[in-house]
């Protein structure tokens, strides 16, 4: 009955009772006769729903930030009324790079498109088993995602929001396609699973970290002793790395200032940009010591396009 498809065209309705008639016509000895048979049967219920995730492509966000929306769409595409629920489906260990926090589900209530939170006639906030969506045949319900973002994201990363839907039909969503649950459908007709592996849908919505910003990182690399060891003592050389890193936008007139730290002193010629040795005085290269700020490494890296890092190295000695 459901190996070939009956989309594209409305369904007959649950319950639907359909009278096939034949008649008989002829004569008998000369006399006219008329008989007829019919047979007829009601339209059983069958379950299935659609749930998608509609905003097409990753909304983006900042880190952190607050109360974003992803944008869902749920249809019955059974044919009788079926009340269904909402879930949330965890992510496992290594899908996305992080977790949206304090997740609220938003019913469309007011007819306002897109999602309103407050003012006069807001949409509705979701609660399972209290306003659980009820659909009509061929209805669809559009309803959201809200959650907020957490602090010190990378940029580009990318956290999932996956919500399930269910039949809330006795046995539709733990049931298999073709599970027949008698009297449980429209009016008392038996209720078919017109789903693979139950009449439930996981949908999955993703929002992507995307504003601009820049990172720096500084790391000890290197440490060398005078014994060829590398204990932190007087004469030991610290070798450091400053990482830049440019997210979004480009990043304009990037300036690093390192100042020689206290009990150190800086050992001269040690500059690095980008692996490209670097002169101590202000010239031509990007960095110089001790004389466009008194004591201190700095380095003019200029404007820096998002999305690409860039190294500075430097050492000093322990006094
Ligand atoms: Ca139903
Ligand atoms: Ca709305
Ligand atoms: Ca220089």
């Amino acid at each position: 009955m459901l190996a070939h498809s009956i989309a594209g065209y409305a369904l007959s309705p649950a319950g639907l009772e359909v009278k096939n008639v034949a008649t008989l016509k002829g004569s008998v000895a000369g006399v006219m006769v008329q008989v007829s048979s019919s047979a007829v049967f009601r339209v059983e219920e069958i379950i299935r729903l659609t749930n998608t995730w509609l905003d097409g492509s990753s909304v983006s966000v900042k880190t952190p930030d607050l109360e974003r929306a992803l944008t869902f769409s749920l249809t019955n595409t059974g044919n009788g009324d079926e009340a269904f629920s909402l879930s949330w489906v965890s992510q496992a260990a290594g899908i996305d790079d992080f977790d949206p926090l304090d997740l609220v589900m938003w019913l469309e209530d007011n007819g306002i498109a897109g999602l309103q939170m407050d003012g006069i006639g807001p949409d509705v906030v979701y609660a399972s088993g209290v306003n659980d969506p009820l659909l009509g045949a061929d209805k669809s319900l559009v309803y959201y995602v809200v959650a907020d973002i957490p602090d010190k994201l990378g940029y580009g990363d990318e956290g999932i929001a996956g919500v399930e839907a269910a039949s809330l039909t006795s046995g539709a969503a733990g049931g298999n396609l073709g599970s027949v649950l008698t009297g449980m459908g429209h009016d008392g007709v038996d209720a078919i699973v017109a789903m693979k592996g139950g009449a439930r849908a996981e949908a999955n919505g993703v929002y992507e970290t995307a504003d601009s910003r820049v990172d720096v990182a500084k790391e000890i690399i290197t440490t060398v002793d005078k014994f060829g060891s590398s204990i932190f003592m007087p004469e030991t050389e610290v070798g450091y790395r400053i990482t830049i890193k440019v997210m979004g936008a480009m990043a304009k007139d990037l300036v690093i200032t390192d100042p020689v730290p206290n009990g150190t002193s800086f050992v001269r010629g040690s500059v690095m940009v980008d692996g490209v040795a670097q002169t101590d005085v202000d010239d031509a290269d990007s960095a110089d010591f001790d004389s466009t700020t008194s004591k201190a490494v700095v380095v003019k890296l200029g404007d820096v396009a998002g999305g690409t890092a860039r190294v500075v190295e430097l050492k000093v000695a322990i006094k």
